[in-house]
């Protein structure tokens, strides 16, 4: 069975995150979207809450299930008989933070990393630009599923009351 991982902090998942989702699973047999926890970074959503919205995300796919994980990415993925990772790509600036961790992985644990470019709808979407927007009163429905909107919208009065 082709298997592969997306892997991300998903602090939360947007449309752009999605779009790689889709395309990642209609390429392989199971596509596993993880969240790696970071416990050093707070964040506006707990774990449990982001991996509740991607799967409210890709309710519409079903070849892909969502994980969580915390620790070294290829000891997960070796442990899940996981040999590839599909990161999405916005731009050149993404490539040079992705190809060193790329790199290191297939060292590790004999990784492969497939790149995908983003559709140009979301090359400037991100999930801090998105929490940003929304704290500051901006229209953010065009960069996440109605219920991350509701989500972060919630959030936001929570962190002005
Ligand atoms: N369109 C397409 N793709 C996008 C978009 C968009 N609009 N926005 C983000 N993406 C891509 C990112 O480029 C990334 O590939 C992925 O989606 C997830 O994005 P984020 O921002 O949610 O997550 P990151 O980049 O913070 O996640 C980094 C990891 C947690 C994956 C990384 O740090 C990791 O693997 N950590 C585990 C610890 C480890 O093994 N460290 C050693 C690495 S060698």
């Amino acid at each position: 069975m082709a298997r592969a991982c997306c892997p991300g902090s998903f602090d939360p998942v947007t449309l752009g995150h999605r779009f790689v989702f889709e395309r990642a699973a209609a390429r392989f047999d199971e596509l596993v979207v993880t969240v790696v926890v970071n416990p050093a970074k707070k964040g506006m959503f707990s774990t449990d809450t982001r991996m509740a919205l991607i799967e409210d995300s890709v309710a519409d796919l079903p070849n892909v299930r969502v994980d969580r994980w915390e620790g070294l990415l290829v000891d997960y993925l070796t442990a899940n008989d996981i040999t590839t990772v599909v990161k999405g790509l916005r731009n050149g600036t993404d490539f040079s933070y992705e190809e060193p961790m790329a790199q290191m992985n297939r060292e590790l644990a004999d990784v492969e990393t497939w790149f995908m470019l983003t559709d140009p709808r979301y090359a400037h979407v991100s999930s801090s630009l998105v929490k940003e927007v929304a704290k500051l009163g901006g229209d953010i429905t065009p960069y996440v599923t109605p219920l991350v909107a509701r989500e972060i919208d919630a959030a936001v009065h929570r962190i002005h009351e």
